[in-house]
């Protein structure tokens, strides 16, 4: 079997998802830097990986797949190392809801409306941050976390008591999220989650996919 190929940029939380489920199996895999963001969009033939023209595309063994939840399920399944996914149904269905719940609600919220808006107004967009959106948007990352403490209960990872999919698709989310004043602050006043961020941060898999704008707040 060939090493598997990641098509995208290092600091997407996407991307990232990928990478942590790679890294947590054990699976070396190379990363081909793809920019979307590039002012022509993205480079010549990448549609062809992604019609969508998003990251991360994906390529094992002349396989090629797209979308960031399909390609940790398929990493996890077709690779040897510690299972990601519960067999249980409900579990596993707990998994795929958390899944859904950071992809549908989160994502957009805590990354763009709050991190990108705080931290990337000025550079990105040449203006102040829209402070009456990132208000807007606190209220709603409030009740995605919320939501998410409720569903974890006072397990240590969010899906159950062992470390899963669902972990590894919110914590490129949350890397994002902290790094504002606001997050910072919501994440302690959630303690179960903060928790959960304490332990998720300790990775090696985390380290070893830290983007690189991490450690500045
Ligand atoms: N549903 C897609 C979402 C991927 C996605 O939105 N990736 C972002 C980067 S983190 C992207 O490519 N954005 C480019 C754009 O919005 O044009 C997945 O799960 O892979």
């Amino acid at each position: 079997m060939s090493e598997p190929i990641v098509f995208g940029r290092r600091n997407s939380a996407y991307v990232r998802v990928v990478r942590l489920a790679l890294e947590e199996k054990g699976v070396p895999y190379r990363l081909t830097e793809v920019d979307v963001f590039a002012p022509g969009g993205p480079p010549t033939g990448y549609l062809e990986r992604h019609p969508f023209g998003r990251i991360p595309a994906f390529e094992h063994d002349g396989y090629r797949l797209y979308e960031s939840g399909a390609i940790s399920r398929y990493v996890d399944e077709a690779f040897p190392g510690p299972a990601l996914q519960p067999t249980d149904p409900k579990a596993r269905a707990r998994v795929n809801q958390i899944i859904s719940v950071v992809d549908s609600y989160a994502y957009r919220t805590m990354v763009w409306d709050i991190f990108v808006e705080r931290a990337r107004a000025r550079e990105r967009y040449g203006r102040e941050p829209d402070e009456a959106r990132i208000a807007a948007a606190l209220l709603k990352a409030q009740v995605c976390m919320n939501a998410l403490e409720d569903l974890m209960g006072k397990d240590p990872w969010l899906a159950g008591s062992a470390l899963t999919l669902a972990d590894l698709h919110a914590a490129p989310i949350f890397a994002y999220f902290r790094m504002t004043p606001e997050g910072a602050g919501l994440l302690a006043r959630h303690t179960g989650l903060q928790r959960w961020w304490d332990s998720i941060a300790a990775r090696p898999s985390m380290a070893a996919t830290t983007i690189m704008i991490e450690q500045k707040p």
